[in-house]
């Protein structure tokens, strides 16, 4: 099983989207570890956004993304790297496929709703950076063998 890190942004709080986020992740399948809403630090903001720190738009990014609460994610399950940026669709909403968060609700790069790491590592830092370990669940779901095969 592996784990990612996801965020609905401060857009998708503010325009009313958590539950809407949740509800596609949990049918999919896939099972929530941990989760918490705050306001994110520069500081934190500036960690997991440091990829893109030499960006036209890094600046812009950090004031959004700390600008109000976010709900902040650990979600588990087989391929959930993958899978979970599936769901979120194409960074870009133009180019994301209906049928994905951003596809279906966004229009607009810089207020595309979801976050959701992009490979094992930084799925790894992301998680270490938003969580500690004893705030991280681990526990079996009741859906489980009907979920997966094996
Ligand atoms: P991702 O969120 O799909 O992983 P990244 O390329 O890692 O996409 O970019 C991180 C975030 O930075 C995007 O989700 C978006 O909010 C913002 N962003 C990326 N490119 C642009 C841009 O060209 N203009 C404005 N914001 C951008
Ligand atoms: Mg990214």
């Amino acid at each position: 099983m592996e784990r990612t890190y996801v965020m609905v942004k401060p857009d998708g709080v503010q325009r009313g989207l958590v539950g809407e986020v949740i509800r596609r992740i949990e049918r999919r399948g896939l099972k929530i570890v941990a989760m918490r809403m705050n306001t994110i630090s520069t500081d934190i903001a500036k960690k997991h956004y440091a990829e893109h720190a030499q960006k036209p738009f890094f600046n812009s990014l950090i004031s959004f993304i700390t600008s109000g609460p976010s709900v902040s994610m650990v979600i588990e399950g087989k391929n959930a790297i993958a899978v979970m940026r599936a769901i979120n669709g194409a960074t870009n909403p133009v180019n994301a496929a209906t049928g994905s968060i951003r596809g279906d609700l966004a229009l607009d790069t810089g207020r595309n709703i979801v976050h959701a790491s992009d490979s094992p590592e930084s799925a790894k830092h992301e998680i270490s950076i938003h969580f500690k370990d004893s705030e991280i669940a681990g526990y079996s779901r009741i859906d489980e063998t009907w979920i997966y095969e094996n």
